[in-house]
């Protein structure tokens, strides 16, 4: 399977989740930094992939998985004895859903495009990043119930939740005031895996301390 991939963003999580998964994945960089986004040699990603962003997994039967958490999903249920993910008919894995949803849509689209993007306005800036300390406080709320966002074990939410969170220093993203959440993402940033996943992605700070 190969991987689609742009440093310092979100296709991070997938790759730290075949790691743990021990799924062995081929990487494609894409520039999302230009317009249009460019493959290797200067292919239109938009040719490979309509939607023009990443992450997008190729599988191996040819198709085209596209949606950070429908890959890693579809990755940590490759794995299952992985643990990644609960088992699809069991309770906890409408938790997972509820993260993953949660990350997504309250988190990762809070950061991206709006924090990353000065130019779209002050206004909208001090608007996102008091959603997000709201949002990031539920977040650190959780945490008090165990290590990882489903308790004990490490899964495919936390390595979407280190990804996104992550970009707080980078965007400037106030973290002192969540001892939990801080030492959640030092926990996560020291697993092999993860320290792996963030040297092929060529993200060299991923921690937000
Ligand atoms: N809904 C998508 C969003 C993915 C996304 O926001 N990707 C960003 C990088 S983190 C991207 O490729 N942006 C380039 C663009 O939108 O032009 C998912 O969850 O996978």
């Amino acid at each position: 399977m190969k991987l689609y991939y742009a440093p310092y963003s979100c296709s991070l999580s997938p790759l730290i989740v075949a790691n743990e998964a021990g799924i062995a994945l081929e990487l494609e960089r894409v520039d999302i930094r230009q317009a249009p986004h460019r493959v290797g040699e200067g292919e239109a990603f938009a040719a490979i992939n309509p939607k023009d962003y990443v992450p997008a997994l190729r599988l191996n039967d040819g198709g085209l998985l596209t949606e950070g958490l429908a890959i890693v999903l579809y990755l940590a249920d490759r794995a299952p004895a992985s643990g990644l993910a609960p088992a699809s008919d069991s309770a906890q894995r409408y938790r997972l859903l509820e993260w993953l949803a949660f990350i997504g849509s309250e988190l990762h689209k809070s950061y991206s495009p709006w924090l990353f993007h000065p130019e779209l306005g002050e206004t909208a800036q001090q608007a996102v990043r008091a959603k997000l300390a709201a949002r990031l406080a539920l977040v650190e709320q959780a945490l008090a119930d165990g290590p990882y966002l489903l308790g004990e074990r490490f899964g495919v939410a936390d390595a979407y939740a280190f990804t996104v969170i992550g970009w707080s220093k980078l965007t400037g993203v106030e973290l002192s005031g969540f001892p939990r959440l801080r030492d959640y993402l030092e926990r996560i940033a020291a697993r092999p895996s993860v320290r792996e996943a963030v040297r092929a992605h060529g993200m060299a700070v991923a921690a937000a301390a």
